[in-house]
């Protein structure tokens, strides 16, 4: 019955054509040769030039990096480097020496201005107009990183993945600054007055501006 259909179709002309990519594999070359020989040379040209053109648009969304070299008025200093694929999430690695052991808030600060040290990066990145909260809250600053952990030896050492920081586009934080903190942000939960503003994080012992570095 099988072998009965497929020979049908292939000698019913109404089925060679639709059915050459897909439903009749049973005689591929009737329609092979009448299509492809009678294409001309130009119309292959025009394809290669449309793909060599497409190229660069690739190479722009690639990988992006980013770093950041924190600094304040005390022993607290840090290196905090950024990866991004594509536009993927950013994958941020932290490390920050000289603080005092336990959490301290760690966030992204609206501005790369550090003229009047760490107090003018401004408030927490906000470019949805947000109240402070934690990086796995749906409501929160894209800026709100949570906390870092120092040990023993004063070091916190981290790595975040996060959607809201990205390194291109309208929201990049290049430009930005990171800021950490004097003490533990609350998540917007501490029922401070500053709890939904800044997670009541205290001082600003440390900040950088993220820069952009080289892509291996
Ligand atoms: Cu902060
Ligand atoms: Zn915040």
């Amino acid at each position: 019955m099988a072998a009965h259909t497929v020979l049908l179709s292939a000698s019913s002309p109404a089925f060679v054509f639709p059915g050459f990519s897909s439903a009749s594999p049973a005689r591929p070359f009737h329609s092979a040769i009448v299509g492809q020989p009678l294409r001309p040379a130009s119309s292959t040209a025009r394809l290669v030039a449309t793909a060599a053109k497409a190229k660069p648009l690739v190479v722009v969304a690639a990988a992006k990096k980013a770093v950041a070299v924190l600094k304040g008025n005390s022993s607290v200093e840090g290196v905090v480097t950024l990866v991004q694929e594509d536009n993927g999430p950013t994958t941020v690695k932290v490390r920050v020496t000289g603080l005092t052991p336990g959490l301290h808030g760690f966030h992204l600060h609206e501005f790369g201005d550090t003229t009047n040290g760490c107090i003018s990066t401004g408030a927490h990145f906000n470019p949805k107009k947000m109240t402070h909260g934690a990086p796995k809250d749906e409501i929160r600053h894209a800026g709100d990183l949570g906390n870092i952990v120092a040990n023993a030896d004063g070091v916190a050492e981290a790595t975040i993945v996060d959607n809201q920081i990205p390194l291109h586009g309208p929201n990049s934080v290049v430009g930005r600054a990171f800021v950490v903190h004097e003490l533990e942000d609350d998540l917007g939960k501490g029922g401070h007055e500053l709890s939904l503003t800044t997670g009541n994080a205290g001082g600003r012992l440390a900040c950088g501006v993220v820069g952009l570095t080289p892509v291996e």
